[in-house]
């Protein structure tokens, strides 16, 4: 090869790579998300839906769909306003319609960010049986292709487990997750224990759900209860006064400046597992007690149950998740830029 030919590989790679990013949405699939929220007390789903957006605007996410455990009656509407806000408009969305523990525990933002935007559904009513979302974009997935991201109650993973052959497929909702799902990622809980039956988390509200779920569920899952040092949503007077990041964040903060961020870190993994803010725990189990209280314990020693904790020193991660996190939730939609 003559020097004139190396300069010319040279630049033709330099050029290469800097079209990388530009090619990322198209030739890398990302990690395929199905995204189950509550949606109604805390403001934590809503940055974390936005920053699962901004990862899906850069390539490495591909959302699937979003599912809303909650019974509050706009967090259906309230996610499709946040979907429509980042380009996303028609993405599968399902609300849970099963028996079993209806939770309603009101919201402060959801209704404002409903009503403020066009959407096609105006209470949860109006949306598909999310049980019936799961079997139809389950059905339609490669193999061992899904991750499951759970950032509220796990009422309808429950319901997804027990689910009969139907016209999306000839599996049962268990045999469906085991083809079609590669790890479920599961905010609740804390750890290595929580025993305070009075305070509020994911578990508690449907504890029959996540007793089950953790113990029939056949892939692995990655229980995540960090977050509540992470504090964010510090910048978002600097977002245009109608993001709904904005809006939830000032009615549920007022004046005060951020909010830990349970369910940004728990997604965060889901799309990147491989980052250096996390260590894995892969001995014992999540012992969840029939109030929804929960301790991990040494036996039994499943491979199916996997602690997410903080990789490191702490402090270092907390500082850098923190910075990750608000950057990222606070990225303008690729069709607002
Ligand atoms: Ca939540």
């Amino acid at each position: 090869m003559t020097a004139v030919n190396r300069c010319w590989c040279l630049a033709l790679l330099l050029i290469g790579l800097c079209a990388l990013p530009a090619l990322a949405d198209e030739t890398l699939p990302g990690v395929s998300i199905i995204w189950d929220t509550d949606m109604d007390t805390d403001c934590d789903d809503v940055g974390a839906l936005a920053m699962l957006h901004a990862l899906a605007d850069a390539g490495e996410a591909k959302i699937l769909a979003t599912v809303v455990s909650s019974h509050y009656p706009y967090s259906a509407p309230c996610v499709e306003a946040i979907n429509r806000y980042h380009g996303r408009g028609d993405l599968p969305i399902g609300a849970a319609k099963q028996p079993g523990a209806p939770i309603d525990r009101g919201s402060r933002y959801a209704r404002a960010i409903a009503e403020r935007y066009d959407t096609t559904l105006t209470t949860n009513d109006d949306a598909d049986d999310a049980v019936d979302v799961y079997r139809r974009v389950l059905a339609a997935a490669p193999d061992r292709s899904v991750v499951v991201v759970t950032v509220g109650y796990v009422t309808n993973l429950r319901y997804l487990l027990k689910s009969k052959p139907d016209q999306h497929s000839d599996l049962d909702g268990r045999s469906l997750v085991k083809q079609k799902v590669a790890r479920w990622v599961c905010m609740g809980g804390r750890y290595p224990e929580h025993l305070d039956p009075r305070v509020y988390g994911n578990f508690k509200p449907d504890p029959a759900a996540i007793v089950e779920a953790a113990a029939n569920w056949p892939t692995t899952i990655y229980f995540s209860g960090m977050g509540a040092d992470v504090g964010t949503g510090r910048t978002r007077g600097k977002l245009p006064a109608d993001h709904p990041l904005r809006v939830a964040y000032d009615l549920y903060l007022g004046d005060k400046p951020t909010r830990p961020s349970w369910d940004q870190a728990a997604t965060l993994f889901a799309v990147r597992p491989n980052a250096p803010y996390w260590k894995l725990r892969k001995t014992g189990s999540n012992h969840i007690f029939e109030n929804g209280t929960n301790r991990w314990v040494d036996e039994p020693n499943l491979a199916r149950h996997v602690l997410v904790e903080y990789a490191a020193d702490p402090r270092e991660v907390i500082q850098q998740l923190t910075q990750t996190i608000e950057s990222l939730m606070t990225r303008p939609p690729a069709g607002k830029r």
